[in-house]
């Protein structure tokens, strides 16, 4: 069973919660209250890791986002992955940057390559021809809420590897929707991690426009906020790219 922010605290973690709270009036979080989710939050995403010893890197995180962030992301932590039967459909949250109709046939992926300026453009079936992975994950929302969801999309590494607009070196990734309105940043450990999909579909069906029609994001070792809906335009900066909800206070990495 997953720990949830209900969890009574223990002893550690109100030591931990302390120090937080102390960095958090300087830069570690906006505010108290985030420090607490995001702190709890992290509890209830690093479930069954325990044995990977990260109560340590939980301390750590108070010191270095950014260190931890790369360590916990890396390519050997997974999220957990459960069995098909289990998947449901999750609920339809957050419509920002889903607005406009959208014709799935003139819709194209854009990337712009790293340090260029020409986007070059997808089609859903060129995305579809690549390899096609599903996997069934938990979809955690900051709110406290998750779902069991299968998804299949081809791993956001296998594009850059078939489609090499950016070296692994390059430091961050920002995904928009097409209008702009919504948009994620990510560092590029965590875009190469192997269950970060460009996602097409949701339990066995094509996306449906509430879930992120024709394209989304999925990486099960984030929270929701960061696995946006409805991709457009993908890009690769040089700085840390903003970020919907990192803007409104919530932890840019978003998974600690
Ligand atoms: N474009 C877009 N993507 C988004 C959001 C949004 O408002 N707009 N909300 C996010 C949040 S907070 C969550 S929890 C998930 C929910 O995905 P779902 O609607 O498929 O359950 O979508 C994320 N992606
Ligand atoms: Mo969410």
């Amino acid at each position: 069973m997953p720990d949830t922010p209900q969890t009574p605290l223990t002893p550690t973690d109100e030591a931990v919660l302390q120090e937080a709270r102390r960095r958090s009036r300087r830069s570690f979080l906006v505010g108290g209250t985030a420090a607490l989710a995001g702190l709890l939050g992290w509890r209830w995403l690093s479930t069954g890791s325990e044995a990977d010893g990260l109560s340590g890197p939980l301390r750590t995180v108070l010191d270095a986002n950014a260190r931890v962030a790369g360590r916990y992301f890396s390519p050997t932590h997974l999220a957990p992955e459960f069995a098909r039967s289990r998947a449901r459909r999750p609920r339809a949250n957050g419509s920002v940057g889903l607005d406009e109709e959208l014709d799935p046939a003139a819709w194209r992926l854009r990337v712009t390559p790293a340090g260029g300026t020409i986007p070059r453009e997808f089609t859903l079936a060129e995305l579809q021809a690549l390899p096609r992975v599903e996997m069934t994950t938990e979809l955690k929302c900051i709110e406290g809420w998750s779902t069991i969801v299968t998804w299949a999309g081809v791993r956001f590494a296998d594009f850059l590897a078939r489609y090499p607009l950016a070296s692994a070196a390059a430091p961050f990734v920002h995904l928009t929707t097409p209008d702009e309105a919504y948009f994620v940043g990510l560092d590029m450990a965590s875009a190469l991690h192997p269950q970060t999909l460009l996602c097409y579909e949701m339990n066995g069906q094509p996306l449906t426009a509430e879930h992120g029609a024709p394209l989304r994001l999925v990486t099960p070792v984030k929270y929701g906020i960061k696995q946006i809906k409805r991709l457009g335009h993908i890009r690769f900066p040089a700085q840390r790219p903003p970020d919907y909800w990192a803007a409104r206070g919530y932890d840019w990495y978003a998974g600690l």
